[in-house]
């Protein structure tokens, strides 16, 4: 059985990254989710992602803050895609968790998206996205979800456009 793993680093990361769960749930996508550190509990987080992996993980979300490590531990434990989720709300906003999770070296790649609640939505589509490549179905739900969106944005320039003569 297919499934998405999310590992966050902290219970205050857990309001952010329930946006994610929101997001698998709604187009009927199993996950599972816990807490785990690369910091405060290395063993765990390795030992959970090996036996994770071999019970069908198709890809790993890693969402950690400040100095974040998660996401790169986690690559060099799975061969299964990473995709990493800054946190912010550190000193200096997130821009921490952002480069210790964008920059990995040659070789041990972490797909990095945006610090926050924007990221950790887009955490959810890019890892339905990757399950897509083999669910027809999952496929199609993505396709209505891109033209529901493009046309609640239409219906929002509606209410406020202004539009001069000879414009399309
Ligand atoms: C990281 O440090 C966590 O992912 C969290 O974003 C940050 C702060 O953790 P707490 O001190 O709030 O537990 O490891």
């Amino acid at each position: 059985m297919k499934f998405v793993s999310i590992i966050m680093g902290s219970k205050s990361d857990y309001e952010i990254v329930s946006e994610t769960a929101k997001i698998l749930e709604e187009f009927d996508v199993k996950y599972e989710m816990i807490i785990s550190s690369a910091h405060r509990s290395p063993t765990r987080t390795h030992q959970y992602v090996q036996d994770a992996d071999a019970r069908g993980a198709a890809v790993f979300i890693c969402a950690a803050g400040m100095a974040a490590h998660l996401a790169g531990a986690v690559a060099a434990y799975s061969l299964k895609p990473v995709i990493g989720v800054p946190m912010g709300g550190s000193a200096v906003n997130g821009v921490d968790a952002l480069y210790s999770t964008v920059q990995m070296p040659a070789g041990m790649p972490v797909a990095t998206l945006a610090i926050g609640k924007a990221g950790a939505k887009n955490a959810a589509y890019l890892a339905m996205q990757i399950l897509a490549l083999s669910d027809e179905n999952l496929a199609l739900k993505l396709k209505e979800d891109r033209e529901k969106q493009a046309k609640s944005l239409e219906m929002d320039s509606k209410k406020i456009e202004v539009l001069l003569g000879g414009a399309k």
